[in-house]
């Protein structure tokens, strides 16, 4: 049966269809959605969000011993996250087959870096796949199980924003029946890497990267096209989608199985083509390695090193390759005439309050990243500097550490603070610090669509669960000073950052209001400006509220954007924006 499927859920149901029993990840775009439809399957397989993608993959690992067949999601930042375990887990092997389903953003579409996932292939010396549509995310998964089981080994199968999110016909399959006893055999040369064993272990990994590679050279996962000898294109992931679009005529090698390099393949396809050129998205990763093996090549002097490859992209580098100058899109590409839509906190955003008290005052801020990045723009323009996911309470106890002047606050979101938060806060405490550190819990993961966290009290697969304390985990962390504000309420929010901010040892504000886009209703009844009392003092607008509008210095509510927070209310001096009675909204 044929059905239309995005390559996110083409790989749930790869997975489900080669007999993964557990699955593990944290949420991260673009890759969150394999999970969220692994687990529509129901019982058959067990999945879970996990605190951070370390976790995820220690337990994966875990299921895989036992011998249950797992996959472990995550996006391309995930993985520096879960590198060690993948690193060592690479020496141990697997027993189950156990399939790393790594998504990677080229463009940043919505990450803090731009990464190339095949260097971490190298790095741990695993298998890497890489999907070109819907159809090859689902055949990939089931062959990358069936590799990582062969050579007992993790498997990564790399996606990209554009795989993942778009979507195309795939043929779908039966799940295969694997009757399996789940068992965990003891055996500690195999599952130990102590020196004794690990140094062995070492060397079996070289001999398992020889192997791997002859497989690679014979497998249908990478194929030749062969058209015209002219030109010759080594490619794979997506962009082999714009190669034949834009070199209808080239030959090309498709590699699906990236690493271990397929070496006699590279090397025979090269023999049979005047000229190679290699299309790849981010690093040069096959390139460089083309080269090494004598093979000339061209690639990087054609195509751009960053940002996502595209066929206007590709044809400025056909245009480059055939030496004529390349001056302007065709019309169908030009994206220039769309407006601009600034990134703001959305009406109603719990955030605003917060970040709107520490306007007040005159202290670093160490941000972290979720929807609370927003807080950087204007108006609020609070927010200094932003890492990684749990850097925004480390970095505070830094600064303070390297005798920064200045109080500093430091703020990170509740599944930011389970993820990688709590090491940060124990660190302040232990060794002496002073920082203020706010959780602005808005009881979900909101910037990745709302998933559940060890906070909210749901798992993925809907099972009510223990509601992990925040203000406990604080406390237990040897925080003295944590209280609870909530951030719709800019007085309470004032004085606790007074207070703490005064201390001379750490504290822990949590700032908790529910995301109303996640509760699906309006915070309040809706309000409005009466232009009577409106002295256009603009106090309002310093809020940020994409429902307060500027018509020529006329300032006003949209109704169909306000939430009803009632936050522009506390800010007006003037008692001009009041909710709209029952009678005035009918
Ligand atoms: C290591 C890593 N994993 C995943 C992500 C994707 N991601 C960005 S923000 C975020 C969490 C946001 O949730 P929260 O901290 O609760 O803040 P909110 O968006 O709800 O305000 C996640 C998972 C990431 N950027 N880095």
């Amino acid at each position: 049966m044929s059905v239309l499927l995005s390559g996110n859920e083409a790989l749930a149901r790869g997975a489900y269809e080669s007999g993964v029993t557990t699955a593990f990840g944290y949420p991260g775009t673009p890759s969150t959605e394999i999970l969220e439809n692994l687990a529509k399957f129901g019982s058959a397989v067990y999945c879970e969000w996990s605190p951070n993608e370390k976790v995820a993959l220690e337990a994966a690992v875990g299921a895989s011993l036992a011998g249950a067949r797992v996959i472990v999601t995550m996006k391309h930042v995930g993985l520096n996250v879960a590198a060690d375990p993948l690193l060592t887990l690479a020496y141990i092997g697997v027993e189950g087959g156990l399939v790393l389903c790594v998504a990677d953003d080229p463009g940043q579409h919505s990450s803090q870096t731009e990464q190339d996932t095949r260097q971490y292939a190298r790095l741990a010396k695993v298998p890497i796949l890489e999907p070109a549509d819907s159809q090859e995310a689902l055949d990939f998964m089931r062959a990358a199980m069936d590799i990582s089981e062969k050579f007992r080994t993790p498997v990564i199968v790399r996606s990209t924003t554009r795989i993942s999110h778009s979507r195309s016909l795939v043929e779908i399959g039966e799940r295969i029946d694997l009757q399996r006893e789940i068992a965990f055999q003891k055996d500690p040369s195999r599952h130990c890497p102590l020196p004794v064993w690990g140094r062995k272990m070492r060397q079996a990994l070289e001999q398992r990267q020889s192997s791997m590679a002859e497989e690679a050279d014979a497998t249908t996962l990478n194929r030749c096209e062969i058209r015209s000898a002219k030109l010759g294109i080594i490619t794979a992931s997506i962009a082999y989608q714009y190669v034949r679009e834009v070199f209808p005529e080239a030959s090309v090698l498709k590699l699906g199985w990236s690493f271990p390099f397929p070496d006699n393949l590279l090397r025979s396809f090269a023999e049979q083509v005047q000229q190679v050129i290699v299309v790849e998205e981010l690093d040069n990763f096959l390139e460089e390695h083309i080269r090494s093996l004598g093979v000339e090549c061209h690639g990087r002097d054609l195509l751009p090193p960053c940002g996502e490859l595209s066929v206007p992209k590709l044809l400025a580098a056909k245009a480059r390759w055939e030496g004529k100058d390349y001056h302007s899109l065709p019309q169908r590409f030009a994206t220039d005439t769309l407006p601009a839509r600034p990134p703001v906190f959305c009406p109603g955003c719990p955030h605003r309050g917060l970040f709107y008290g520490l306007t007040k005052f005159d202290v670093v801020v160490t941000g972290d990243i979720g929807c609370y990045s927003l807080a950087v723009f204007p108006p609020l323009n609070r927010t200094d500097v932003i890492l990684c996911m749990g850097g925004g309470i480390s970095m505070a106890h830094g600064l303070e550490k390297a005798g920064e002047k200045r109080k500093i606050v430091g703020v990170v979101g509740d599944s930011t603070f389970f993820h990688s938060g709590i090491t940060g806060l124990l660190d302040i405490v232990y060794n002496r610090g002073t920082t203020t550190i706010v959780v602005v819990d808005n009881r979900t993961t909101a910037m990745t669509g709302h998933q559940d966290h060890p906070g909210t009290g749901r798992t993925l697969q809907g099972e009510e669960t223990i509601a992990v304390s925040i203000e406990d985990i604080g406390r237990a962390c040897g925080v003295r000073r944590v209280r609870t504000v909530n951030p719709y309420n800019l007085t309470e929010v004032h004085t606790a950052l007074s207070e703490e901010l005064a201390a001379a040892e750490p504290s822990l504000i949590i700032s908790r209001a529910p995301c109303p886009l996640q509760e699906r209703k309006p915070v309040g009844p809706c309000h409005r400006i009466d232009p009577q009392k409106c002295r256009r003092c603009r106090a309002c607008l310093k809020l940020g509220c994409p429902a307060i509008e500027n018509e020529q210095g006329v300032i006003r509510i949209n109704p169909l954007l306000c939430a009803g927070c009632g936050t522009c209310a506390e800010v007006c001096k003037f008692q001009a924006i009041a909710p709209i009675s029952q009678e005035e909204s009918k």
